[in-house]
């Protein structure tokens, strides 16, 4: 129903009236000047005194719309009366019959290109041209249909929220806009709803805030979610215009996972021979986290394990590397049993019912022997021999044995290109070196020779050691 009417403003002048018909509108043009206040007196129902018409935006019909009617109460229908329209779309938009003083709407408008027009109505006497009545402005409104769907003018959007955010945690918020008069009816009145997301989201219907709906989302089970948030107008009844966007949202990482070792033993391996100081072996915990929720460090925490053995953490690879503080021995101890634990370093206490944001492991490290090469008993030796002595005198002996606990029988040899091989000889198993043939001390007083050691069935371990005859 489309009511209009025309006031005038000083009602001594236009009185008018408003014509009830729906879907017409009409207006009265008051009588005389004297009797003007009068009429508004015998008018009181009314209440209300109009100076706008209406007319229906993006009319489609095959006639031209009625929009109102300018009347004089001058106007005795004899036709002597001239109504002139002036101003906004008058003589093009807006037709007036001058006689009967109908307007008529020729083109078909949009509210959302402009929502009114200004205009000037005259009533003359037609044949002195006289004004029967002072010229008068009204607006012609153009009255808003639903032909704007809601719009989400940005998106599509991305947001992010804590995983493990409690239910109704803010993610969002979302606005859609919608071109149709706020003002007049629901046709711009939106209610959001979500199409998809559920139940994991939800959102407010008169914001478009988007929150969480599901308690303990865990990042480590599902880091990703789309959510598509429609906006419909006519206040989300049928029949309503609907726009939707689409919402990615990502759970950021919280401290939810203690962490963990793989296995709850390990073995290692670590000769003797290793470095204090430098690493034998590395162990990792692993943790579900992300970034300093992942965090761990890494301590022995009994007393066997870290008198022999320390720990420190890679930040990098979050691998905790075992070194020796001191020199290991396999002839004395020949196993080490290490408990190592793992902690995170950046607990959140709205977690800490899950738990100790700890683990610990059993490291147990077998100490390996390592061949050593056997040692002679002094570093070099000093032995005398009478000149002119026959082949085959003993000069003396040298010794060697096998550090290793095993012990091995240790063989002797001397150096085959020195040139003592040609005046002495060595026992390979007593280590006793004799002359080969008589030595002459003019000829030469001093021979020095080499003579080496390695355990039996071993040949690479040699250790040398020199004669001096
Ligand atoms: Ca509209
Ligand atoms: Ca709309
Ligand atoms: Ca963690
Ligand atoms: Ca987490």
């Amino acid at each position: 129903m489309h009511l209009a009417a025309f006031f005038l403003r000083n009602p001594r002048l236009w009185a008018p009236f408003l014509d009830s018909c729906p879907g017409s509108a009409a207006v009265a043009v008051g009588g005389g000047l004297a009797n003007g206040e009068t009429e508004v007196h015998h008018r009181p129902k009314r209440g209300w005194i109009w100076n706008q018409f209406f007319v229906l935006e993006e009319h489609m019909g095959p006639d031209a719309q009625y929009v109102g009617k300018l009347h004089s109460n001058s106007d005795k229908g004899d036709g002597s009366v001239r109504y002139i329209l002036s101003g906004e779309g008058a003589g093009t938009i807006f037709i007036i019959d001058e006689v009967t003083g109908d307007i008529h709407a020729t083109k078909s408008l949009d509210r959302e290109r402009k929502t009114h027009y200004v205009l000037h109505a005259q009533a003359l006497d037609r044949n002195t041209e006289e004004a029967l009545e002072p010229k008068s402005e009204f607006i012609i409104k153009v009255q808003d249909i639903n032909d704007n769907a809601p719009k989400f003018p940005d998106g599509p959007f991305v947001a992010t929220v804590p995983e493990m955010s409690e239910v109704g945690t803010s993610v969002l918020q979302v606005t859609a806009t919608d071109a149709d008069d706020p003002t007049y009816g629901n046709s711009a009145r939106i209610v959001y709803s979500i199409l998809q997301g559920q139940p994991y989201f939800s959102v407010d219907p008169k914001t478009g805030i988007i929150r969480t709906a599901l308690s303990n989302m865990d990042r480590e089970a599902r880091e990703h979610y789309t959510v598509v948030i429609q906006a419909k107008d006519m206040a989300g009844q049928v029949g309503g215009l609907s726009g939707s966007t689409t919402i990615n949202i990502t759970l950021t990482d919280v401290n939810d996972n203690p962490p963990k070792f793989p296995q709850s033993t390990y073995r290692l391996y670590v000769p003797e021979s290793a470095q204090v100081g430098k690493p034998v072996g590395k162990i990792k915990a692993n943790d579900e986290d992300l970034g300093v929720n992942a965090d761990i460090k890494y301590s022995i925490i009994n007393s066997e394990g870290a008198n022999m053995f320390s720990i420190s953490t890679d930040r990098d690879t979050r691998e905790g590397i075992i070194s020796l503080k001191k020199p290991l021995n396999y002839e004395r101890k020949k196993t080490y049993t290490l408990h190592i634990e793992g902690v995170n370093t950046h607990v959140d206490p709205r977690f800490s019912y899950l738990g100790s944001f700890k683990d610990t492991a059993t490291l147990k490290i077998t100490v390996g022997d390592v061949d050593e090469a056997p040692v002679f008993s002094m570093d070099y030796y000093i032995l005398d021999v009478y000149e002119n002595s026959p082949g085959g005198t003993e000069v003396g002996s040298v010794t060697a044995r096998d550090p290793d606990s095993r012990n091995s029988p240790v063989r002797y040899f001397m150096d085959s290109k020195e040139d003592g091989v040609r005046y002495f000889k060595i026992d390979d198993s007593s280590g006793v070196i004799r002359t080969t043939q008589p030595l002459d001390r003019e000829d030469m007083p001093w021979h020095n020779i080499t003579v080496m050691a390695s355990e039996v069935g071993r040949y690479p371990w040699f250790y040398s050691s020199s004669c001096y005859v």
